[in-house]
């Protein structure tokens, strides 16, 4: 496989398959880059800027990143962390990619009341993430037993491997099918792009630095909204203080309309429903707010 690599093309690993890979394809035909391959094979390369993609299982990515196989990846914040917390050599975390969301969670059987941490005391906790499991009892003060699982932890309460399981929750729609009920989030995770500790070299560091500009402008320009609306003059400047993270909005004039303007501005931040009401309250009228496919500063 190492023959078809070009020292100097950019080398990401991403996930082959699973809950990440969906994100990370999206992200990518967001930043504008097609890949050549087919998903089924190993490695693939993208057309627009000079990266080789590594398609792997998530588990491998940090040490392929830790060990200079590959240059960067994107992996799960827990999986980056336990394999951190373990001792591996797993690079260092760049940015924050705001997909593959979810939460570590402890969880007890539904007919256990809780109350503190202390009750986890003495009890054997099933996990994939002991590390982590042990990293956030230790912080409480607790002495519990972690049983290593690779997969269907959820079982191991009904099995009486464990008194208690540390898991990855989304929805909670598993917890709940099992009897069991979340009490504790130890750790809140998303998808992460890691790179080497060590430096690139000069070719790569401009392919990796052309690659962070066009992810940064795909998620500065995911929660933002261009925002339009028509509003008396009079209530300019309480309409601008309320737009969420609306630098310097154009104010237009309105022909045949003196006391009223035409506002445009780029929100950075979430508008909600209550925001557009709040608007309204204010005398704005023909409120718009439309998605940005792109943005950059
Ligand atoms: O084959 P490979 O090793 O590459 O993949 P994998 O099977 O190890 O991982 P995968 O694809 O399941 O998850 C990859 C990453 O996605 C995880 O490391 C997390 O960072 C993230 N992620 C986000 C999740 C979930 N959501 C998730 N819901 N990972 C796992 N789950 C599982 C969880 O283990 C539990 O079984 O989904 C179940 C709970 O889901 P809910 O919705 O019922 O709460
Ligand atoms: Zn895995």
């Amino acid at each position: 496989m190492s023959e078809k690599f070009e020292d100097s093309r950019l080398r990401l690993a991403i996930q082959k398959k699973g809950r990440l890979s969906d994100g990370c394809f999206d992200l990518l035909k967001r930043c504008g880059l097609t890949i050549s391959h087919g998903r089924d094979k190993l490695y693939a390369r993208i057309e627009e800027l000079a990266i080789d993609l590594l398609l792997v299982r998530d588990d491998d990515i940090p040490s392929f990143v830790g060990d200079g196989a590959s240059d960067i990846g994107i992996v799960g914040q827990n999986v980056f962390e336990e394999k951190r917390l373990m001792g591996a050599s797993v690079g260092k975390e760049v940015l924050a990619l705001g997909f593959s969301k979810c939460k570590l969670c402890i969880a007890l059987p539904k007919s256990v009341e809780y109350q503190s941490a202390d009750q986890l005391n003495d009890m054997r906790i099933a996990t994939s993430y002991p590390e982590i499991t042990q990293n956030w009892l230790k912080g409480k003060g607790v002495s519990a037993k972690t049983v290593m699982m690779n997969g269907a932890v959820e079982i191991a309460p009904r099995l009486s491997i464990a008194d208690a399981i540390c898991d990855i929750v989304s929805t909670g729609a598993t917890l709940d099918a099992h009897g069991l009920a979340p009490v504790e989030t130890i750790y809140k995770s998303e998808a992460i792009l890691i790179r080497a500790d060590a430096a690139l070299s000069p070719e790569k560091q401009k392919i990796y630095d052309a690659l962070i500009k066009r992810i940064e402008a795909v998620q500065a320009s995911r929660e933002a909204k261009y925002v339009m609306m028509n509003a008396p003059r009079s209530a300019l400047d309480k309409i601008t203080k309320y737009l969420p993270g609306a630098d310097a909005p154009t104010i237009l004039e309105l022909t045949g309309q003196p006391d009223m303007v035409a506002i445009h501005a780029v929100c950075r931040e979430s508008v909600f429903w209550d925001t557009l009401e709040e608007l309204k309250a204010l005398g704005a009228s023909a409120v718009l707010v439309l998605d940005i496919d792109k943005m950059m500063a």
